[in-house]
Formats: C-alpha cells, structure tokens, sequence
C-alpha cells in the first residue's frame, strides 16, 4: 500500500515567498483599513481608540511578517550557532514606536493615519506597556535582544508571559499602594499564541531505577503536569530586515489532568487543579533583587526553562541532530541565577531521555551554558532549600547531587583534604540548600559581572575559590543600552541634532558620539543643544502635568533619581540633601536667592513586602508636600515623585534630565543601567564610584562628573573597624539638623513617631552607610550648583558626556560577548 500523497501547492503566491504590503501612504491606509474591518470586525466610523490601536499595531506586523517568516526559515535551513537568551524577565517597554522606527514607517504611518483622519499620536497613548520585569536586570534583557537583532544574531529569547506584569503603583496618602497590572486586559496585539505547539512541563512525583540492557538508569515518575504554551514576539532588527523571536510561555492545564479528576465525579477539585497549573504564569515576583524561596517561584523557572530547552531540542534541532555537537549550535545564557535549573534540566534530557552516556551529557552541558550574575548582595544569591527541590524536581535533585560529589572529587585531587575549602565550594550548603550561582558557575563556560568594578568583586569577594579553581572562566561584560529606544525614540530632538552634525549611522555605530567632541567649543552648537534639552524639559513638564497635575517650573535645574527603591540605592540620602537645603533656607541659614531653583524628580517602586523601603516612599512624598506648599521655598525648591514609574516615563525623563544621581553605597550597584542612559542625553551625573559609574566617569572625564563618597576598599575598612553613623551625625550640623527636623515632625503634621523608624535606622544602623558619606554628597552638590550657574560650561560638559558614552551602547555589550563568550558571529 502506498501512503496518499498530499496535494503540492500549484498557485505561484502559495511557493512565492511572503511579500510585505507597500511602503507608502496609500499603502498604510490600505492595510490599516483591511485590519480595522477584517481583524476587529469594524467600519472605522465605527471603531473605539482600542481598535484603531489594534489594526495599527497589526498593520506594522504586517510589514514585519515577510522578514520574521524570512528569517526563521533562513535559521532553519542556515543552522547557524544562536544565542538562546533564558531569562524571567524582559522589560520590554512599549512596542509600536519601536518597531515603527525598525522598519522606517515612522512618517508613512503618521501620513496614513491623518488621512483616515486620526491623530497617531492619540492612538499611540493606548498601548499598555508589558511590564514583565521589575527593573535594571530585565530592561537589560530587552535591550540585548534588540541589538542582536540589529547585528543580525541568530537569537531566540526565551521568557515567562506573566498575566500580570510589575505591579502599578499608586499613592494613597503619600503611601504606596500596589494595583495589579492587567496589561492583557483589552488584548496584547503583538503576540502570536500557538496553542497547538503547548509543552508538557512535568512536576512533583518520585524517581526510580530500571534495568535497561544490563544499564542500571534512573528515571522520574512526574506527579502532576502543565501545558506551556509559547507566545510569540517579534524583535526586529533596526532598519536591516531582520527579525529575530522572543517567545514567552503560558501555562495552561493539561486536559487530561482535569478529566482524571473530573470523571471521579469531582468538578471542584478539577477546577481548582486547573487554577493551580495557571498560576505558575500569573504574577512576576515584584522583588527586584532579593529573592523570597517560594515554592511558585521554582515552579515558574522550571517550567519556563524546561518548555525552552525541550523547544530547543526537540523543535528547533533538526530530527536526526547528533546532540555531541550541541555546542556548535547554542548557547544558553543564564540571565542571573533564575534560569539555572536548566543545568540540571539539560543533564536529565540528554541521560534519561536521549540516552547519552553521563560524562558525555555533562561536557556538552558545561560548553552550552555561561551564567551572567548581577549581584553582589548575599541575600540576593538564590539557594533552594533541598527538600522543596526534591518535592518539586526529584530527578533534577539527584543530578544536582552527582554533578556536586563529582565537583568536589575534583577539588580535593587539587587540594587534598581540605576540608574547609570543599564546604566553602559545596553546591550543597551546610543546611542542604543548593546554591545556585554555584551550580551555574561550575557548569557555565563563562562567568560574567556586568561592569568592571562588579566583575572584579565577583572574582575577589563572592567567588573566589571558584576564580581559583577555574582560570579564565571568569570574565566581565560591561552592561549597555539600547541606542535605538533611549536615544532616538526618547530623544528626537537630539538625535535629529547629532544627525545634522555628524551625519547618519551612529546609531548603529554609537562610538561615532565622539564626532560631537569638537562641538562642545562650538557656541552654536551649544545653544542647540541647550535648545533640545529645554523642549525636553518642556515634554516632560507637559507629561507631568498630564499624568499626576504637576507643575515644573521653566528655569529650574531637573534633578532625577529615578531606580526601584533599595537601602543600597539610598534615596534617603538625597532626601536628607533636600531636607538639609529646605532647613538652610526656613531657618534663615541661606536667602532664597542663594540657592539654584531645582526640581528635584523621584520615581521608584518598592516590592511590597519591604517596609523600610515603603516607609521612605512615604518620607519622600511627606517632604514633597511640605516643601512643594511653602512659599518660602517657592520658586526654588520642587520636589516630585510621579508614580508608577516605568519604561514610558523612564522616555520622558531621561532625556529632560539636567542632573543624574547614581549614588549607591560603593560595592552595592551591581552596574546600573539608568546611569548609561542619563549620561547618553547628556545629563551629568552626581555619583559614587561603584557599578558602571567607575566606566562612565572614566571616559567622560573628572571635570564631567561629581564624584563623592567612599570608594568600596574604604568601605570595606570602615565596615571592619566598626561603623557608627552617630559619630558622622555629630560632625556635620546640616546633617543633625535636616535629621532633626524629620523626628520633629515637621513633615507628618508634627507627630515626630511617624517616620522615627526611618530615623533610628539611619542613626543607629544605617546598613549603607548613607550619614558616612552625607558631607562629602553635599559638597559634591556644591559643584554642581557652581557649574549649573555657568550655562556654557555646563552644557559643554554635558556635549562631552553624550560624546563619550557611546561605548555603553548593548550593541558593544553584545560584541563583548560574542567575542568572550558566545562566539556566535552575525549571520549575513
Ligand atoms: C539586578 C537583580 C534581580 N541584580 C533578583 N539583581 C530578582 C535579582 O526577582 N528577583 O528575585 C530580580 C532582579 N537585578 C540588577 O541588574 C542590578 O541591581 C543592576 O545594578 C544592574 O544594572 C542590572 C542589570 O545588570
């Protein structure tokens, strides 16, 4: 019998490739109107804001198709080596200007949308932004997908599509209060759901031995498991035709777990088993570097990591691909600690399920991962307790287990007995929790910081046995920035203004910046680039004044810190900086007239369960309202703190930004990411030498930058000879008395109780040693006031910050890696 054969494709559009609709006016409004009545149904005298929304973002979908089907049949054919980026986070920030800008339909969309008689600006106000992280780590993840797509790297980002993204913060009496974020409430028009293609993810269960051929094997007997479904997004490259795939996964109940349950007669508890398989992508965890070790936590990152690598091997590979050269076709970079449970997860697919021999499976394993850590915090380090991994991953215990006493076998050969030096290395702590930098630091190929200073510490203070043990695996990539969102699209003006001056194609060359480096001489040249910098401040009053009914004064110097709220981060010394000025002046210290007219912007969210961090939210609003409504101050000192700051209003405030305060406790910023892009819009910064400030101030140079504070050695000393921050109270009276007045009262109504844990910690704790470095803060303040008050050295500083930042462009952050690490060049 001979199988049927299918009918082949005859018609010369079905073997044709895919053609994009033409780009033109009259071909936007084509296509617009076709996805207006064919995909939302309606005439668009009919249509809602929502669905005109819709059918623009699907008109510039329809552009992007013919490449993204292009380039994944290229890659398919191609079998270039790529990058599969795992992380829990991608912050991805809005998507229609950007992709927009990709494929240079800025203006033709614009044009067509006038001539359906609508304002693209209206429309694009609608798009919610996916906020699927909570900060620095996951913005970094967008910004790296984007330039590998604008370098033409073969890449796949792999990721959770969270229900509910970073939650939206409100304030209700100066006091945080979190809203959930339901940003897929009208629809997510940019994503490609296939159901059909769902992973089963297994949990729970036991393992057990069997005999095959004469081989004693293990394998798991799951509990329980749930569908992973991919999502799909387009990440096109910047004006080159490419597109590359970020793809998220959704969990879904399994069928046949509910139906068990079902026809035992109980509809309840199959409705509750299909509620508890969704919940492992309904909520990202809101903490922005200290991990809580809950158990729906580990289920998410199993199950992201293991439906990403099944897809990889399973789907993406070819069918007969011989998994010994696995290492000639990925990498998969570990976004921090959160995806490394894929070490243990690739051992178990390669053994019990390919059938590969241990040693062979754990070579391959050690060359396809390289780990990126972003912290230096201890309690940042994840480490999961054993006997939570073994209810949950039995099979991935075991192996865990055996890659650790195979580890430690290897370094007493080094060192013998010593027994100290095996307890200190144990993936396995004491308690019997596992480490999980450990882990990913003996499978990974590469271990990388995200700045100098970081990586150094990583090397000298967190992992140092490690560093030993293993020569060269070390190394640092020093983080960036998407040049393409945070400068062009953030800051047209500029960018039209360094394009009129150095001509096109920096922005895909950013180093090109230094071009500029003459021009801080050139009068005119500054007076268009103060020219741009003012109508920023003038869009972001108007942003302002929209959103939450601020008033910023014109005239005022801008100075932001804008960062999730952490002690380390210390918004609370800038606070007692505001405090100490307002003080100076109320109490008749300083005339008015002496002090240079700040606004002082604030934007941070607190995870919800840290009280101290909420309890200065609170702080930070109370003194805004004193000092926003003394007219004494008027005029001089504004304090501002939009809430709900995010990826939209980051846009916004960067680049009105007269002054950037990046002043963590030196050794506490892994890098910073803000920092780069504050400096790329030609803001100054006021900041400490710790993370990329080190680089940043480096190439900008001492003139172009306030340092102040402890360097991280001195730190380090002060900590061991025993920090007490009273004696640094008592040496500045500006810092008693700003201090004095908060236990005062004088911004909670007069009752001193309500922010005295804010002061007591300071006082007597203060972990981050912000009263150590007050004095040195306010003088470096003094400096900047004393340049401010010099436009035209002020605005040549500020030329020569943009002009020198380019090197913190992520396309160098992904040349960086690519040379020392992922050795996966461009794909032509
Ligand atoms: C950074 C995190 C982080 N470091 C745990 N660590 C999280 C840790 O959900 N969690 O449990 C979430 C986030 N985030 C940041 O990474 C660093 O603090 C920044 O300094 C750095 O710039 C950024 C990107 O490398």
């Amino acid at each position: 019998l001979s199988t049927p054969s299918r009918p082949q494709p005859t018609h010369p559009l079905a073997v044709a490739p895919v053609t994009a609709p033409e780009a033109t006016v009259d071909g936007f409004v084509e296509q617009f109107l076709r996805n207006l009545n064919n995909g939302r149904g309606v005439a668009l005298s009919a249509s809602t804001p929502n669905d005109r929304y819709f059918a623009l973002a699907a008109t510039v979908r329809d552009y992007l198709m013919a490449r993204w089907l292009e380039d994944v049949r290229r890659q398919r054919t191609a079998q270039s080596k790529g990058v599969a980026y795992l992380s829990a986070e991608y912050l991805l920030g809005r998507q229609l200007d950007n992709n927009l800008l990709a494929t240079g339909l800025t203006e033709i969309a614009g044009e067509a949308l006038a001539a359906c008689g609508l304002d693209i600006d209206e429309v694009r106000a609608l798009e919610i932004e996916p906020g699927l992280g909570n900060g620095g780590l996951g913005r970094l993840a967008a910004c790296f997908i984007d330039s590998l797509a604008t370098m033409g790297v073969p890449n796949i980002g792999y990721g959770i599509r969270y229900e509910y993204g970073i939650f939206r913060q409100t304030f209700v009496d100066g006091q945080q209060v979190e809203q959930a974020d339901s940003w897929l409430s009208l629809g997510s028009p940019w994503e490609f759901p296939h159901p059909e293609a769902a992973q089963t993810i297994s949990f729970g269960g036991h393992t057990e031995t069997y005999d095959d051929d004469g081989v004693v094997r293990s394998r798991w007997i799951p509990a329980w498991n749930v569908q992973a479904v991919p999502h799909n997004y387009m990440v096109p490259g910047y004006h080159n035709g490419r597109v590359n795939t970020l793809r998220l996964w959704s969990a879904q109940a399994t069928q046949g777990f509910d139906l068990r349950t079902f026809n035992s007669g109980d509809y309840q508890e199959a409705v509750r088993a299909q509620t508890y398989a969704e919940n492992i992508s309904k909520v990202l965890y809101p903490e922005d570097s200290t991990p809580q070790g809950k158990e729906l936590r580990l289920q998410q990152q199993y199950f992201f990591v293991a439906a990403s690598i099944s897809d990889f091997v399973n789907l993406i590979l070819p069918r007969d691909f011989d998994l010994t050269r696995l290492p000639e076709r990925v990498i998969f970079q570990l976004n921090d600690t959160h995806p490394v449970i894929g070490v243990p997860e690739l051992m178990r697919v390669l053994v019990d399920e390919k059938g590969l021999e241990w040693d062979a499976a754990w070579a391959i394993t050690r060359e396809c991962f390289a780990y990126t850590c972003h912290t230096l915090l201890p309690e940042a380090l994840e480490v999961w307790p054993s006997d939570l991994l073994g209810r949950l991953l039995p099979r991935h215990l075991e192996i865990i287990y055996r890659i650790n006493d195979e580890f430690l076998d290897e370094v007493r050969e080094r060192y013998g007995d010593d027994e100290d030096r095996i307890r200190r290395m144990s993936i396995i702590a004491p308690d019997g929790a596992v480490r999980m930098a450990f882990l990913a630091t003996v499978a990974g190929s590469k271990v990388n910081g995200v700045a100098e200073l970081h990586s150094q510490l990583l090397r000298e203070k967190v992992l140092p046995d490690f560093d030993e043990f293993f020569p060269g695996k070390f190394t640092n990539v020093t983080n960036g920035v998407t040049p393409r969102r945070f400068v062009k699209l953030a800051n047209p003006g500029l960018s039209r203004l360094i394009t009129d001056t150095i001509g096109p194609g920096w922005l895909t060359d950013l180093d090109r910046l230094r071009e500029l480096e003459p021009f801080a001489d050139d009068a005119s040249f500054r007076q268009a680039f103060a020219s741009v910098k003012a109508a920023n401040k003038r869009a972001l009053a108007k942003t302002l004044h929209a959103r939450d009914g601020f008033t910023v004064d014109d005239g005022h110097m801008l100075d932001v810190m804008v960062k999730r709220l952490h002690e380390y981060k210390r918004q609370t010394l800038k606070l007692l900086h505001i405090v100490s000025q307002y003080d100076a002046i109320v109490s008749g210290r300083v005339s008015p007239a002496e002090v240079t007219p700040r606004t002082f912007v604030f934007g941070a969210k607190a995870a919800p369960g840290y009280a101290m961090a909420k309890r200065i939210i609170h702080l930070i609003n109370a003194v805004g309202e004193v000092v926003n409504s003394d007219p004494r101050v008027e005029g001089r000192l504004a304090v501002l703190f939009p809430p709900n700051y995010n990826v939209t209003l980051a846009e916004r405030v960067v680049p009105a930004a007269d002054l950037s305060e990046q002043i963590s406790l030196a050794g506490k910023e892994a890098s910073g990411t803000g920092n780069m892009k504050f400096a790329l819009n030609g803001a100054l910064t006021i900041g400490t030498d710790d993370g990329a400030n080190v680089e940043i101030r480096q190439l900008v140079g001492d003139e172009n930058f306030f340092l102040f504070g402890m360097t991280e050695p001195e730190v380090a000393t002060l900590a061991e000879t025993g920090y007490h921050p009273i004696d640094f109270v008592r040496a500045d009276e500006n810092l008693q008395s700003a201090l004095d007045l908060i236990s005062s009262g004088a911004f909670s109504c007069g009752d001193g109780s309500v922010f005295e844990p804010v002061v007591s910690n300071l006082v007597h704790h203060d972990p981050f040693m912000a009263l150590a470095d007050f004095t040195s803060y306010a003088a470096a303040q003094q400096k900047v006031d004393a340049l401010y008050a010099d436009t035209e050295a002020w605005t040549r500083s500020a030329i020569l910050n943009v002009a020198r930042s380019g090197f913190f462009s992520s396309d160098r952050s992904m040349r960086d890696y690519i040379d020392r690490i992922w050795h996966t060049p461009p794909v032509r």
